[in-house]
């Protein structure tokens, strides 16, 4: 039986009305800047660090770029401890600068790098830490902190979910050397692609800024074999709209995760993913673990949502360590990695936006308990 209702997808874009979009593509039209550093671009720098509580932030084209950049940035070489429960990109941006990716199991609860196995695994080559605030839960900020010191190592967190995150004291960017933002279609606030580099000071600021455009210091000066990072003032026009409407987008996703908490609460072998107890959190994704009392594997749900034209999400299934340019590396083997494995088998990401009805998130959980009666 296949449903004729419409696609429900795992997420969709907030769109502003194309009406408040055009004055900014008069000014744009206007002026005739399209990129290199434009208005718009220096407009939305400052917006950004007002929004977030953050000291400097430098705009890029996407968050890939953005993560490859800040490797670059502090001259990261060697290995790096990171998390194999992520998206591709976030092991891919050490491989484009010829860095070994070490795997390290995450913690049961958070799904986030376990801090407890860190150590384990840094060797005279370690040089960095990049940890992945997955769906936005913060990590163990402390304890990553306490290692990084201990060894001397950098520590760049991939914060691709977490933008407006906070923990206890503050935004969870403002934590690691740098902290690196992600602003595709598919993010909490998007700039249809986009990212940022959340940075300490000024003066890493500035070098970061030279590398996302060349390495160029001024017309006839290159400092660093620098990459086309900018960001657009198309793009950085649309994230100035999207601001205007980020808190509103927070609440409606907030309580779509009330609801599906509460109708699922009493499903035997569907367990929802708890946050990490940040202040301020952002319910970017909603995740569930399909346990083994739930009447179908997960696999079979997710099969079972597609023939109700709803199209939830492995989010993250396969591992990283798992795709053939890194499970050749010792620290990928599966039996180093049981609660990563174990979580990518039964994880799946339930469909969270704000522009979901609550009739859709009905079908969506109606279609989970039919399991239960069938
Ligand atoms: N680090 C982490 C931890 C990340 O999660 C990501 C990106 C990055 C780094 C890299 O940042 P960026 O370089 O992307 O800025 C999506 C996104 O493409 C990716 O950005 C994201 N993580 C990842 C978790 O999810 P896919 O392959 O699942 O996307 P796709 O095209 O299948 O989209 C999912 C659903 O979203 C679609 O079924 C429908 C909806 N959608 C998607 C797009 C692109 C729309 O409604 N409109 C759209 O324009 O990777």
């Amino acid at each position: 039986m296949s449903d004729s209702r419409p696609p429900i997808y795992v997420t969709k874009p907030f769109l502003p009305d194309l009406k408040e979009v055009m004055p900014y593509m008069e000014k744009i039209w206007a002026n005739q800047i399209l990129t290199n550093g434009g208005p718009f671009h220096q407009q939305l720098e400052k917006a950004l660090c007002e929004h977030l509580g953050v000291e400097h932030i430098a705009l890029f084209t996407n968050g890939t770029i953005a993560l490859v950049t800040a490797l670059q940035a502090l001259r990261v070489t060697g290995e790096v401890i990171t998390t194999p429960y992520s998206f591709v990109a976030t092991a891919h941006s050490l491989l484009w600068n010829g860095i070994k990716p070490v795997f390290v199991d995450i913690d049961r609860d958070t799904l986030n790098l376990d801090p407890r196995k860190i150590e384990a695994a840094i060797t005279p080559q370690t040089t960095a830490i990049m940890p992945v605030h997955c769906y936005g839960h913060p990590c163990d900020v402390e304890a990553i902190q306490k290692i990084a010191d201990n060894y001397n190592l950098k520590v760049i967190y991939d914060a691709a979910h977490a933008f407006g995150v906070q923990c206890h004291c503050g935004s969870v960017l403002n934590h690691g050397d740098l902290s690196v933002l992600s602003f595709h279609a598919t993010k909490v606030f998007n700039t249809f692609e986009g990212g940022a580099i959340v940075c300490p000071d000024a003066k890493t600021k500035q070098r970061i800024d030279h590398l996302k455009n060349f390495g160029f210091v001024d017309e006839v000066t290159v400092v660093a074999p620098g990459i086309n990072g900018k960001m657009s003032e198309f793009n950085a026009a649309f994230g100035l709209i999207q601001l205007q409407h980020i808190d509103a987008a927070l609440q409606r996703r907030a309580e779509i995760d009330a609801r599906y908490r509460a109708e699922l609460a009493d499903l035997p072998g569907i367990r929802c993913v708890r946050d990490s107890g940040e202040k301020v959190a952002n319910h970017s994704y909603f995740p569930i673990l399909v346990d083994a009392e739930y009447p179908i594997s997960r696999d079979a749900l997710y099969a079972r949502l597609r023939e109700h034209n709803i199209f939830a999400r492995r989010y993250f299934y396969p591992l990283i360590s798992d795709f053939p340019m890194y499970r050749g590396m010792p620290s990928a083997d599966p039996s180093r990695l049981p609660v990563a494995s174990e979580i990518a088998r039964k994880v799946l990401c339930l469909p969270i936006y704000p522009a979901l009805t609550d009739e859709e998130q009905g079908r969506v959980i109606e279609a989970i308990r039919g399991a239960c009666r069938n």
